[in-house]
């Protein structure tokens, strides 16, 4: 599990402030600049806490980080001894601007924060409202009436983003609250339930229920767990505490008796809860969160939610499709999808190296898939437009095959290594490489990274051109980033309906702040009978345990096993795509 320590993840905040600050300096500050930003990146994905590392081996231990010299480890250094860094509060003192709220708004970079820092004195998030909403930005050089109306989208998703947290972010956070839990040995169960059960792609708040013969003992177990910021509410079985992380946490204990029915009242959803008491309304019994009683009073079921399902004549729904979207009427015909499960997954056909922004090299990269028990992995770096992740031209996409094949012969019989590339659709719908590097290519996935700003026919015709040149896989489809990035525009009707006729599969990119193609368009691109590819778009090793966050997603999606590509085996793998 990905876990984030405090001290990396506020280090690699400032590191990015004071790259944001420099870039607005100007001069030559840019070797200086990618140091920051590379370290930045590390840090937060660092496992270890850098203030554990410093205890330990001081700042020569730090400059084993990659990225880490001598003059960012004594910035750690200070910082962890000292609770600040100089050369960070220096830059702030010339620019007292909330850059890490404003550059994560879609269209904002650095340079047009210090723009609108130096012509509107913009500091904040308020202070870019007011400009938006008085119309002063479309005026200054460089912005532009689109500019401004894209700024605006970016703050409409910014407000409506408020309180809600990626699955990514709350999944690890209500797994190390459980685990504390369990580990106390004061509780019988301790599960997930909530928006989270049901892996929705953002989630309000954490809602988690416990059998225990103690509940007091939970309950002050609750109130002093180290994510804890403050105690909203206590009572005698029902806890809820504010996380520090920012989202609230209601803790609940439970009978036994009544733990299936309290387990399906708080998986929700709301809408899917209603439906399955109108059910057991029309069978004259009654559901509510501690059973199902019959007319006179008497407990019919309680104990799981699969005798509950049972006794209202439904088969078993599986939390993620308990969203009301039909899976109640299906239930009651005994014709839900059988959905597809994480033993299914045979390999991961969309992972990258430090052949362009991976972190680990192909090996490693092959090394955690075979620990993964997969029996194949696809190696897929990124081609030359996308040159801020270091992509690869035609004569580096020789080198990197060569290197697969030879690496891959070390593994014969152990795994199968598949080469591909994470080839950039250009504005005409062409790719970003020659006929010769995709012919090398076990198969080619395809990818919009460039100019997303089109109009919906011009990208509509840009992704169906990338399908006659021969893509077999639409990465990210959307290119949306949860909470911070709307998707591109493009006609899914067609869009769909050409992948089906071509054969082009339809990618469910894993990665914890995508989740794309979403549950909704899946439940769509379903209907046309394409197939669909779940993979992680690992950067390193760790990554590929993402594929929980597609599995999930997918399940929402109502996918099973015959749907999904990267559960066949080898052979009829590479079937598909000839
Ligand atoms: P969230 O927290 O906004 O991501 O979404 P949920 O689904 O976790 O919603 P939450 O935390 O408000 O409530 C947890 C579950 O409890 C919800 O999915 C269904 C149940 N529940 C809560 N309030 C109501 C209600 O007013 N009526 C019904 N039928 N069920 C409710
Ligand atoms: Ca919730
Ligand atoms: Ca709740």
């Amino acid at each position: 599990m990905e876990k984030y320590s405090v001290y990396n993840q506020k280090i690699a905040e400032l590191f990015e402030e004071i790259a944001d600050m420099l870039e607005i300096e100007g001069g030559d500050h840019s070797f200086e600049i990618r140091a920051y930003r590379k370290a930045a990146m590390n840090l937060s994905v660092l496992q270890e806490d850098v203030g554990d590392i410093l205890e330990k081996e001081g700042t020569e231990g730090l400059m084993k980080i990659p990225g880490i010299g001598k003059g960012l480890a004594e910035r750690i250094r200070e910082y962890v001894e000292k609770g600040h860094m100089s050369k960070y509060e220096a830059l702030k003192k010339k620019y007292p601007i909330d850059f890490n709220s404003l550059t994560k708004i879609q269209g904002l970079g650095a340079r047009k924060v210090l723009k609108l820092y130096s012509s509107l004195h913009v500091k904040n998030i308020e202070d870019l409202k007011k400009a938006v909403a008085q119309h002063k930005i479309r005026a200054l050089e460089g912005f532009g009436e689109k500019s401004e109306s894209e700024i605006a989208k970016g703050l409409q998703l910014l407000e409506s983003a408020r309180g809600r947290m990626p699955l990514g972010t709350a999944l690890p956070e209500a797994e190390s609250i459980i685990k504390t839990i369990s580990d106390s040995g004061f509780a019988d169960r301790v599960v997930i339930a909530g928006s989270t059960r049901r892996m929705r792609e953002t989630v309000g708040d954490l809602d988690i229920l416990v059998t225990s013969a103690t509940p007091q003992k939970i309950m002050d177990l609750v109130a002093s767990l180290k994510e804890a910021e403050h105690v909203v509410v206590s009572g005698p079985t029902k806890t809820t505490i504010q996380l520090r992380m920012g989202l609230s946490c209601d803790v609940r204990v439970v009978e036994p008796s009544s733990f299936g029915a309290a387990l399906q009242y708080f998986t929700g959803s709301k809408e899917h809860g209603i439906a399955i008491r109108q059910i057991a309304v029309r069978k004259g019994l009654k559901l509510n969160e501690y059973g199902l009683f019959d007319k006179k009073g008497k407990v019919v079921a309680s104990k799981t939610e699969e005798e509950i399902y049972g006794k209202l004549g439904l088969q078993y729904i599986e939390p993620e499709m308990r969203e009301a979207r039909g899976e109640v009427a299906l239930a009651a015909e005994h014709r839900l999808p059988k959905l597809i499960e994480q033993k299914e997954i045979r390999g991961d056909l969309h992972t990258h190296t430090d052949n362009s922004d991976g972190q680990n090299t192909i090996e490693e990269m092959i090394e955690a898939a075979v620990r993964k028990g997969y029996s194949y992995i696809g190696l897929s770096d990124h081609s030359k437009s996308e040159y801020i992740a270091h992509g690869m031209d035609d004569k580096r996409f020789a080198k990197y095959f060569d290197e697969i094949d030879k690496v891959a012969e070390k593994y014969e019989g152990i795994i199968e290594v598949l080469k591909s590339g994470e080839v950039d659709i250009l504005k005409d719908g062409t790719l970003d490489v020659n006929k010769s590097t995709l012919d090398r290519m076990d198969y080619r996935i395809g990818a919009v990274h460039m100019n997303r700003n089109m109009s919906r026919d011009e990208m509509t015709k840009r992704i169906l051109g990338a399908f006659d040149e021969g893509i077999n896989i639409l990465a990210h489809p959307t290119g949306r980033l949860i909470n911070e990035r709307e998707p591109i525009d493009f006609d899914t009707d067609k869009v769909f309906h050409a992948a089906k006729d071509k054969g082009v599969i339809m990618e469910v990119n894993a990665f914890p702040n995508r989740l794309d193609l979403n549950d909704e368009n899946i439940i769509k691109a379903r209907s046309y009978g394409i197939k669909f590819a779940i993979d992680t778009d690992s950067h390193k090793t760790e990554h590929l345990d993402f594929i929980k966050y597609g599995i999930g997603t997918a399940r929402r999606g109502w996918l099973t096993k015959g749907d999904v590509v990267n559960t066949l085996d080898a052979d009829a793998l590479k079937r598909i795509f000839r």
